[in-house]
């Protein structure tokens, strides 16, 4: 992360970037999901497995390791959470050190991997806004003597383009700083003043602090939006998935064996002896 990056995400509480993934990457990743989205649209057909914490009801995989909600239908999201265990194809993303040169330039602690979705917003859907000023601690946005310190920060990565209409990620920039809560009514991430749609190419990746108020504008465009949302945080950070919400990181025997040491470490949530 250079000089003008961390200034800008300083300063926006977001940062795009361009082509982060290479052609091949995005080809293998996009088939991943495809063949996810069709094992999911069948599993999303049983009786919920588990209810979140949250509210949202859950169908389990467990055999894949994976959960999802939601429904494959015009002017829904299908979100599926710990994807990792799915296919390995995704392995590629765990310790992917283009991203991690990000990551440990603004996590100060060692930093594991905390949420793992891959949301699928079909013709019509919206993500509504949420967080931005004042926000609980494990998502808040600080600066240090050492520099940025953020506790949970998020890398989306974008498998084919998104241009204007189609369901753009945004963002209200720079309200990670606020000191108030959006006084705006609703969630409508189309109607609320400041909030800014930000269009990218295959291969790009957002980064920002959870802390940034964020959302997902109307998919107006006939293209289901597909992406891959990776979070990231201090090691003691438990899942920050909605169906696993502060349980310990849900990743399968067989899905560790798959990994080297450093991938491993990605997904340990208790001190090694460096940091005791
Ligand atoms: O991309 C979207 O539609 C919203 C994503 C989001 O809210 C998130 O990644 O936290």
């Amino acid at each position: 992360m250079n000089e003008i990056q961390k200034y800008e995400f300083d300063r926006l509480g977001y940062l795009v970037i361009p082509a982060l993934l290479t052609a091949s990457e995005v080809e293998g990743l996009a088939k991943a999901i495809d063949a996810l989205e069709d094992l999911a649209t069948e599993r999303l057909k049983r009786p919920v497995d588990k209810v979140s914490a949250w509210g949202p009801e859950y169908r389990h995989d467990a055999e894949r390791g994976y959960y999802v909600q939601g429904a494959r239908e015009e002017g829904r999201t299908m979100i599926i959470e710990d994807f990792f265990n799915a296919d390995a194809a995704f392995d590629l993303l765990v310790d992917h050190e283009p991203t991690m040169r990000y990551i440990r330039a603004i996590v100060q602690e060692r930093p594991t991997i905390n949420n793992s979705e891959i949301r699928i917003r079909y013709p019509g859907n919206q993500t509504g806004t949420h967080l931005g000023g004042p926000v609980a601690s494990k998502y808040r946005y600080s600066y240090t003597s050492q520099g940025i310190s953020c506790m949970m920060v998020r890398m989306i990565y974008f498998v084919h383009d998104v241009g204007p209409g189609e369901g753009e990620f945004c963002v209200v920039p720079a309200t990670h700083k606020s000191n108030m809560e959006s006084p705006y009514e609703g969630s409508d991430p189309d109607k609320e003043p400041g909030m800014l749609g930000l269009p990218v190419k295959a291969g790009d990746a957002i980064l920002f602090t959870e802390n940034l108020r964020h959302g997902g504008l109307t998919n107006r465009s006939q293209q289901t939006r597909k992406t891959l949302h990776v979070g990231y945080g201090p090691y003691w950070m438990k899942s920050q998935n909605i169906a696993t919400m502060d349980e310990e990181p849900n990743i399968l025997p067989g899905t560790f064996v798959r990994y080297s040491p450093e991938q491993r470490l990605l997904f340990r949530s208790w001190p090694t002896l460096l940091e005791q």
